[in-house]
Protein backbone atom coordinates (compact mmCIF):
# COMPACT_ATOMS: atom_id res chain seq x y z
CA UNK A 1 0.00 0.00 0.00
CA UNK A 2 1.26 3.69 -0.82
CA UNK A 3 3.34 4.85 2.01
CA UNK A 4 3.06 8.46 2.80
CA UNK A 5 5.97 9.99 1.44
CA UNK A 6 8.55 10.28 3.74
CA UNK A 7 11.94 11.20 1.54
CA UNK A 8 11.83 13.04 -1.51
CA UNK A 9 14.83 12.79 -4.04
CA UNK A 10 15.88 15.92 -6.05
CA UNK A 11 16.52 15.70 -9.81
CA UNK A 12 18.61 17.72 -11.95
CA UNK A 13 18.48 16.71 -15.79
CA UNK A 14 20.73 18.79 -18.61
CA UNK A 15 19.64 18.52 -22.25
CA UNK A 16 22.45 19.49 -24.69
CA UNK A 17 22.20 19.49 -28.75
CA UNK A 18 25.11 19.73 -31.07
CA UNK A 19 23.41 20.41 -34.57
CA UNK A 20 26.37 20.80 -36.28
CA UNK A 21 29.81 22.86 -35.66
CA UNK A 22 28.56 26.21 -34.35
CA UNK A 23 24.59 25.53 -33.60
CA UNK A 24 24.01 24.05 -30.07
CA UNK A 25 21.56 24.98 -26.98
CA UNK A 26 21.36 23.71 -23.70
CA UNK A 27 18.69 23.63 -21.22
CA UNK A 28 18.31 22.31 -17.50
CA UNK A 29 15.07 21.27 -15.88
CA UNK A 30 15.05 20.50 -11.92
CA UNK A 31 12.35 18.64 -9.54
CA UNK A 32 12.04 17.63 -6.07
CA UNK A 33 10.10 14.63 -5.76
CA UNK A 34 6.77 14.87 -8.27
CA UNK A 35 7.56 18.92 -8.52
CA UNK A 36 8.99 20.78 -10.88
CA UNK A 37 11.06 23.74 -9.13
CA UNK A 38 13.50 24.72 -11.72
CA UNK A 39 13.64 25.47 -15.62
CA UNK A 40 16.77 26.93 -17.34
CA UNK A 41 16.10 27.89 -21.01
CA UNK A 42 19.18 28.38 -23.37
CA UNK A 43 17.83 31.74 -24.03
CA UNK A 44 17.87 32.70 -20.76
CA UNK A 45 20.96 34.45 -18.46
CA UNK A 46 19.09 32.96 -15.44
CA UNK A 47 17.82 29.87 -13.73
CA UNK A 48 14.07 30.23 -13.55
CA UNK A 49 12.15 29.48 -10.45
CA UNK A 50 8.62 27.70 -10.70
CA UNK A 51 7.13 27.62 -6.90
CA UNK A 52 7.76 31.13 -5.15
CA UNK A 53 9.95 28.68 -2.38
CA UNK A 54 12.59 27.37 -5.09
CA UNK A 55 15.26 29.11 -3.32
CA UNK A 56 15.16 27.20 0.09
CA UNK A 57 16.96 28.61 2.39
CA UNK A 58 19.34 29.90 0.27
CA UNK A 59 20.28 33.71 0.90
CA UNK A 60 20.41 36.05 -2.13
CA UNK A 61 23.98 35.76 -2.06
CA UNK A 62 24.22 32.57 -2.08
CA UNK A 63 21.90 32.28 -4.70
CA UNK A 64 24.11 34.00 -6.56
CA UNK A 65 27.17 32.23 -6.56
CA UNK A 66 25.53 29.05 -7.25
CA UNK A 67 23.97 30.32 -10.24
CA UNK A 68 27.19 31.70 -11.52
CA UNK A 69 29.19 28.64 -11.07
CA UNK A 70 26.41 27.52 -13.33
CA UNK A 71 26.52 30.07 -15.83
CA UNK A 72 30.44 29.71 -16.02
CA UNK A 73 29.68 25.54 -16.37
CA UNK A 74 27.60 26.15 -19.33
CA UNK A 75 29.55 28.03 -21.00
CA UNK A 76 33.02 25.89 -20.18
CA UNK A 77 31.04 22.86 -20.96
CA UNK A 78 29.71 24.31 -24.52
CA UNK A 79 33.51 24.62 -25.31
CA UNK A 80 34.09 21.52 -24.28
CA UNK A 81 32.15 19.06 -25.83
CA UNK A 82 33.11 21.54 -29.19
CA UNK A 83 36.87 20.52 -28.17
CA UNK A 84 36.29 16.99 -27.67
CA UNK A 85 34.19 16.21 -30.45
CA UNK A 86 37.25 17.37 -32.40
CA UNK A 87 39.94 15.32 -30.62
CA UNK A 88 37.73 12.47 -30.78
CA UNK A 89 36.64 12.70 -34.60
CA UNK A 90 33.04 11.86 -33.40
CA UNK A 91 29.52 13.40 -35.91
CA UNK A 92 27.32 15.53 -35.12
CA UNK A 93 24.33 15.79 -34.76
CA UNK A 94 24.74 14.57 -31.39
CA UNK A 95 22.61 14.48 -27.99
CA UNK A 96 23.98 15.02 -24.31
CA UNK A 97 21.64 14.55 -21.39
CA UNK A 98 23.50 14.67 -18.16
CA UNK A 99 21.24 13.92 -15.17
CA UNK A 100 21.69 14.32 -11.43
CA UNK A 101 20.55 14.11 -7.84
CA UNK A 102 20.71 13.46 -4.49
CA UNK A 103 18.19 11.75 -1.69
CA UNK A 104 18.38 12.54 1.70
CA UNK A 105 18.39 9.65 4.17
CA UNK A 106 17.95 9.23 7.20
CA UNK A 107 20.90 10.57 9.89
CA UNK A 108 21.58 13.25 8.41
CA UNK A 109 23.10 11.45 5.63
CA UNK A 110 22.94 11.46 1.69
CA UNK A 111 23.32 9.64 -1.43
CA UNK A 112 23.93 11.24 -4.48
CA UNK A 113 24.76 10.71 -8.63
CA UNK A 114 25.78 12.58 -11.68
CA UNK A 115 26.05 10.91 -14.83
CA UNK A 116 26.03 11.32 -19.02
CA UNK A 117 24.39 10.36 -21.49
CA UNK A 118 26.02 10.45 -25.66
CA UNK A 119 23.59 9.61 -28.44
CA UNK A 120 20.61 8.37 -25.07
CA UNK A 121 22.98 6.06 -23.74
CA UNK A 122 24.83 6.21 -20.71
CA UNK A 123 28.88 6.60 -21.28
CA UNK A 124 30.20 7.84 -17.81
CA UNK A 125 29.39 9.17 -14.50
CA UNK A 126 31.19 10.82 -11.30
CA UNK A 127 32.09 8.09 -8.69
CA UNK A 128 33.77 9.29 -5.06
CA UNK A 129 35.86 12.33 -6.53
CA UNK A 130 36.30 10.60 -10.46
CA UNK A 131 34.96 10.54 -13.64
CA UNK A 132 34.54 6.45 -14.52
CA UNK A 133 33.13 5.17 -18.14
CA UNK A 134 30.14 3.51 -18.00
CA UNK A 135 30.38 -0.20 -18.41
CA UNK A 136 29.44 -0.85 -22.56
CA UNK A 137 30.56 2.60 -23.04
CA UNK A 138 32.28 3.36 -26.51
CA UNK A 139 35.86 3.50 -26.19
CA UNK A 140 36.75 6.66 -26.26
CA UNK A 141 34.78 7.33 -22.85
CA UNK A 142 38.01 6.18 -21.40
CA UNK A 143 40.02 8.97 -23.02
CA UNK A 144 37.76 11.12 -22.19
CA UNK A 145 37.26 10.47 -18.73
CA UNK A 146 41.22 10.60 -18.38
CA UNK A 147 40.72 14.03 -19.51
CA UNK A 148 38.42 15.41 -17.17
CA UNK A 149 40.12 13.84 -14.34
CA UNK A 150 42.80 16.05 -14.87
CA UNK A 151 41.17 18.81 -14.09
CA UNK A 152 41.56 18.92 -10.39
CA UNK A 153 39.22 22.32 -9.71
CA UNK A 154 36.42 20.97 -11.69
CA UNK A 155 36.51 17.83 -9.85
CA UNK A 156 36.10 19.26 -6.91
CA UNK A 157 33.33 21.65 -7.83
CA UNK A 158 31.16 18.75 -8.70
CA UNK A 159 31.72 16.62 -5.48
CA UNK A 160 30.88 20.35 -3.71
CA UNK A 161 27.42 20.21 -5.54
CA UNK A 162 26.60 16.84 -5.39
CA UNK A 163 27.64 16.49 -2.04
CA UNK A 164 27.49 19.57 0.09
CA UNK A 165 25.48 21.97 -1.55
CA UNK A 166 22.41 19.66 -3.04
CA UNK A 167 21.57 18.52 0.29
CA UNK A 168 21.82 21.59 1.79
CA UNK A 169 19.21 22.85 -0.54
CA UNK A 170 16.70 19.90 -0.44
CA UNK A 171 17.14 20.49 2.94
CA UNK A 172 16.00 24.06 2.93
CA UNK A 173 13.07 23.28 0.04
CA UNK A 174 11.89 21.09 2.43
CA UNK A 175 11.01 23.82 4.98
CA UNK A 176 10.14 26.44 2.79
CA UNK A 177 7.92 24.27 0.40
CA UNK A 178 6.34 22.45 3.79
CA UNK A 179 2.53 23.30 2.72
CA UNK A 180 2.74 22.25 -1.01
CA UNK A 181 4.89 18.84 -0.33
CA UNK A 182 2.53 17.79 2.51
CA UNK A 183 -0.51 18.47 0.39
CA UNK A 184 -2.90 15.40 0.50
CA UNK A 185 -6.07 15.09 -2.17
CA UNK A 186 -8.92 12.60 -2.33
CA UNK A 187 -9.43 10.80 -5.19
CA UNK A 188 -13.10 10.06 -6.60
CA UNK A 189 -13.54 6.39 -8.46
CA UNK A 190 -15.87 5.16 -10.74
CA UNK A 191 -16.76 2.32 -12.56
CA UNK A 192 -17.83 1.77 -16.11
CA UNK A 193 -17.77 -0.65 -18.84
CA UNK A 194 -15.54 -0.76 -22.25
CA UNK A 195 -16.03 -2.27 -25.75
CA UNK A 196 -16.78 -5.91 -24.83
CA UNK A 197 -13.33 -7.91 -26.00
CA UNK A 198 -14.82 -10.72 -27.20
CA UNK A 199 -18.53 -12.31 -27.56
CA UNK A 200 -19.48 -13.38 -23.56
CA UNK A 201 -16.90 -11.27 -21.85
CA UNK A 202 -17.03 -7.88 -20.59
CA UNK A 203 -14.27 -4.89 -20.29
CA UNK A 204 -14.31 -3.15 -16.50
CA UNK A 205 -12.93 -0.44 -16.36
CA UNK A 206 -11.94 1.31 -12.63
CA UNK A 207 -11.46 5.18 -13.18
CA UNK A 208 -9.77 6.44 -10.46
CA UNK A 209 -9.18 10.62 -10.60
CA UNK A 210 -7.98 13.46 -8.56
CA UNK A 211 -5.47 12.10 -6.53
CA UNK A 212 -2.51 14.03 -4.80
CA UNK A 213 0.68 12.94 -4.34
CA UNK A 214 0.82 9.92 -7.04
CA UNK A 215 1.48 7.31 -5.68
CA UNK A 216 -1.21 4.94 -5.32
CA UNK A 217 -2.53 1.41 -5.24
CA UNK A 218 -5.93 0.50 -7.06
CA UNK A 219 -7.00 -3.29 -7.73
CA UNK A 220 -9.69 -5.38 -9.24
CA UNK A 221 -10.66 -7.94 -6.23
CA UNK A 222 -13.02 -11.06 -5.75
CA UNK A 223 -13.85 -10.57 -1.58
CA UNK A 224 -9.82 -9.80 -0.59
CA UNK A 225 -8.46 -11.85 -3.28
CA UNK A 226 -6.95 -9.92 -5.76
CA UNK A 227 -8.23 -10.89 -9.42
CA UNK A 228 -5.63 -11.85 -11.50
CA UNK A 229 -5.54 -10.11 -15.00
CA UNK A 230 -5.69 -6.82 -13.16
CA UNK A 231 -4.57 -4.08 -16.40
CA UNK A 232 -3.04 -1.09 -14.55
CA UNK A 233 -2.56 2.03 -17.36
CA UNK A 234 0.04 5.01 -16.67
CA UNK A 235 -0.84 7.44 -14.09
CA UNK A 236 -1.79 10.24 -16.52
CA UNK A 237 -1.55 13.56 -15.19
CA UNK A 238 -5.24 15.59 -14.93
CA UNK A 239 -4.80 20.11 -16.03
CA UNK A 240 -4.86 20.77 -11.74
CA UNK A 241 -2.04 19.04 -10.81
CA UNK A 242 -3.82 16.33 -9.61
CA UNK A 243 -3.56 12.58 -11.12
CA UNK A 244 -5.47 10.18 -12.95
CA UNK A 245 -5.31 6.02 -13.24
CA UNK A 246 -7.52 3.56 -14.91
CA UNK A 247 -7.44 0.11 -14.05
CA UNK A 248 -9.13 -2.58 -16.48
CA UNK A 249 -10.18 -6.24 -16.45
CA UNK A 250 -11.46 -8.24 -18.76
CA UNK A 251 -13.82 -10.92 -17.30
CA UNK A 252 -16.51 -13.24 -18.52
CA UNK A 253 -19.90 -11.87 -18.29
CA UNK A 254 -21.28 -14.62 -15.86
CA UNK A 255 -17.83 -13.93 -13.63
CA UNK A 256 -18.34 -9.85 -13.26
CA UNK A 257 -20.89 -10.27 -10.54
CA UNK A 258 -18.79 -9.96 -6.83
CA UNK A 259 -16.04 -7.71 -8.32
CA UNK A 260 -14.93 -4.67 -6.56
CA UNK A 261 -12.63 -1.89 -7.12
CA UNK A 262 -10.20 -0.77 -4.51
CA UNK A 263 -8.44 2.33 -4.11
CA UNK A 264 -5.54 2.71 -1.30
CA UNK A 265 -3.92 6.31 -1.67
CA UNK A 266 -2.26 8.19 1.43
CA UNK A 267 -5.45 10.77 1.54
CA UNK A 268 -7.18 8.13 2.71
CA UNK A 269 -5.79 6.92 5.78
CA UNK A 270 -7.00 3.39 6.09
CA UNK A 271 -10.19 4.05 4.70
CA UNK A 272 -10.05 2.49 0.97
CA UNK A 273 -12.71 3.21 -1.77
CA UNK A 274 -14.55 -0.10 -2.51
CA UNK A 275 -16.77 0.10 -5.67
CA UNK A 276 -19.06 -3.11 -6.41
CA UNK A 277 -19.70 -4.19 -9.89
CA UNK A 278 -23.15 -5.59 -8.80
CA UNK A 279 -23.97 -2.32 -7.80
CA UNK A 280 -22.80 -0.19 -11.11
CA UNK A 281 -26.16 0.89 -12.88
CA UNK A 282 -25.18 1.56 -16.91
CA UNK A 283 -23.45 -2.28 -17.52
C1 LIG B 1 31.62 14.35 -26.55
C2 LIG B 1 30.70 13.48 -25.81
C3 LIG B 1 30.56 13.87 -24.40
C4 LIG B 1 29.68 13.01 -23.59
C5 LIG B 1 29.40 13.40 -22.17
C6 LIG B 1 30.21 14.46 -21.56
C7 LIG B 1 29.90 14.73 -20.13
C8 LIG B 1 30.87 15.70 -19.58
C9 LIG B 1 30.62 16.17 -18.21
C10 LIG B 1 31.66 17.21 -17.90
C11 LIG B 1 31.17 18.35 -17.13
C12 LIG B 1 32.23 19.41 -16.92
C13 LIG B 1 32.40 20.32 -18.10
C14 LIG B 1 33.11 21.63 -17.78
C15 LIG B 1 34.50 21.44 -17.18
O1 LIG B 1 35.25 20.59 -17.99
C16 LIG B 1 35.29 22.76 -17.01
O2 LIG B 1 35.57 23.32 -18.28
C17 LIG B 1 34.59 23.85 -16.23
N1 LIG B 1 34.23 23.34 -14.93
C18 LIG B 1 33.18 23.82 -14.22
O3 LIG B 1 32.46 24.68 -14.65
C19 LIG B 1 32.95 23.23 -12.84
C20 LIG B 1 31.51 22.91 -12.58
C21 LIG B 1 31.06 21.56 -13.14
C22 LIG B 1 29.62 21.26 -12.79
C23 LIG B 1 29.11 20.03 -13.49
C24 LIG B 1 27.65 19.79 -13.23
C25 LIG B 1 27.03 18.83 -14.21
C26 LIG B 1 35.47 25.06 -16.03
O4 LIG B 1 36.65 24.69 -15.38
C27 LIG B 1 37.62 25.71 -15.09
O5 LIG B 1 37.13 26.64 -14.15
C28 LIG B 1 36.81 26.08 -12.85
C29 LIG B 1 36.33 27.20 -11.96
O6 LIG B 1 35.19 27.78 -12.45
C30 LIG B 1 38.01 25.40 -12.22
O7 LIG B 1 39.00 26.35 -11.96
C31 LIG B 1 38.54 24.36 -13.20
O8 LIG B 1 39.75 23.79 -12.66
C32 LIG B 1 38.86 25.02 -14.56
O9 LIG B 1 39.29 24.01 -15.47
Amino acid sequence: SPEPQTSYSFRGLQISSFANRSWTRTDFLAWLGELQLYTWRNESDTVGFLKPWSQGTFSEQQWEQLQHTFQVYRRSFTRDIWEFVKILHLDYPLEIQISGGCELLPRNTSESFLRAAFQGKDVLSFQGMSWVPAPDAPPWSQELCKKLNQDQGTKETVHWLLHDIWPQLVRGLLQTGKSELKKQVKPEAWLSSGPPPRPGHLWLVCHVSGFYPKPVRVTWARGEQEEPGTQQGDVMPNADSTWYLRVTLDVEAAEAAGLSCRVKHSSLGDQDIILYWDHHSSV
